[in-house]
């Protein structure tokens, strides 16, 4: 698909649900939109009802349908609020209160990297069970340099294809691939076990006005996903509190058309942060429901279910077997009981 056949219509930009939401209901976020009990907060009931619509959208473990829960890999360049957006959708996705469950922090433009491994946070470690709801694993990484070379599209493709292991650090591939070439970085990694290949890509970057959009990398994600079986790419910018809309329309549209964003694959957002603390931090005793709705309405359009989705593993021999098994074990209960009665 060419980007610059894609236009982004005003009306349809202005029509995006998250943009309807805070414009309805926060057009600023103050301290006010913050209620002690949750409950109070006039989003808390829309909140419960995306989560259940999420929920509903991942499907139910128990059915005999298996398919595998969606890998979500979080990208982005260094600081652009990917690790706060994963606790964000974890807080929105609970009813208990907002937690550090990805380290995140400020480097203060200094380069440094707060994540620095490759980690992936399935279900159990973020979702408190309410139920057996299929839901999916997010994978967060270090943040790319922005750039179009080689080395990064060869690193985009192992994450992509599911070659990095849990806690791998990152700059050990691009080391290798600047000492040995893309060539043998491709031909070493691939021949790996394939762990999470990735079903959604968030892309995230902030609206902070002082930070250039990091076009190459935005341009190297739109290249190596086209590559990929055409993963679908969705795009956040954080940081609205500080940078509402109409202070950065210039930067949300180019954001939208290098990634080629419809507006339902976009979203403009507050994440839980330091910015928005009450008694000094992010609010540690609750959950603000004024910002997870637009979060949760996202994440609805993230886990709509696509075509190119995996198809559920077929039922393995050995599950025929146990089941005959079972009903084997069942009659020769009731007869054993019958002889014994007579
Ligand atoms: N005001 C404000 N600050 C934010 C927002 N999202 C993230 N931040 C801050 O931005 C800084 C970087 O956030 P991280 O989540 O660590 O960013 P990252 O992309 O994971 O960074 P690396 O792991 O270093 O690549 C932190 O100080 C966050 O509190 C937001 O929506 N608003
Ligand atoms: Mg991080």
């Amino acid at each position: 698909m060419d980007r610059s056949k894609i236009k982004i219509e005003r009306d349809v930009w202005e029509n995006s649900i998250v943009e309807q939401f805070y414009n309805r209901e926060c057009p600023n976020f103050t301290h006010k939109n913050v209620h002690e009990n949750m409950k109070d907060d006039p989003n808390y009931d829309e909140k419960i009802k995306l989560i259940e619509k999420c929920q509903e959208l991942g499907g139910d473990t128990n059915s005999t349908c298996k398919k595998p829960p969606l890998n979500i890999a979080i990208i982005g360049t260094p600081g652009g609020g990917k690790s706060s957006l994963l606790n964000t959708i974890f807080a929105s996705f609970s009813t208990d209160c907002w937690k550090e469950l990805v380290s995140f922090g400020s480097h203060g433009g200094g380069g440094k990297q707060i994540t620095t491994e490759f980690t992936s946070y399935k279900k159990d470690s973020y979702y408190k069970p309410v139920g057996d709801h299929r839901m999916p694993t997010f994978l967060d990484m270090p943040g790319f340099e922005d750039d179009q070379s080689k080395e990064t599209l060869a690193l985009l493709e192992m994450v992509f294809t599911g070659r990095i292991k849990e806690q791998e650090k990152m700059i050990e591939l691009e080391k290798y691939a600047i000492k040995y070439g893309v060539h043998a970085l491709l031909t070493k990694y691939n021949k790996r076990v394939c762990h999470r290949p990735v079903d959604r890509i968030i892309v995230v970057c902030t609206s902070n006005l002082d930070e250039n959009l990091p076009t190459n990398f935005l341009n190297a994600v739109w290249e190596a996903a086209r590559k990929h079986r055409g993963i679908p790419v969705y795009g956040v910018l954080t940081c609205r509190d500080r940078y509402p809309p109409d202070t950065v329309k210039d930067k949300i549209k180019e954001f939208r058309n290098l990634l080629a964003l419809p507006q339902c694959r976009f979203a403009h957002i507050i994440n839980y942060c330091d910015a928005i603390q009450v008694s000094g931090g992010v609010h540690r005793d609750t959950i603000i429901p004024s910002l997870d709705v637009p979060v949760l309405q996202f994440m609805k359009q993230v886990l709509n279910p696509r075509q190119e989705d995996p198809t559920p593993e077929p039922v393995s021999i050995m599950d025929i077997l146990s089941i005959f098994a079972f009903i084997f074990a069942v009659v020769a209960f009731v007869y054993i009981l019958v002889i014994s009665n007579h």
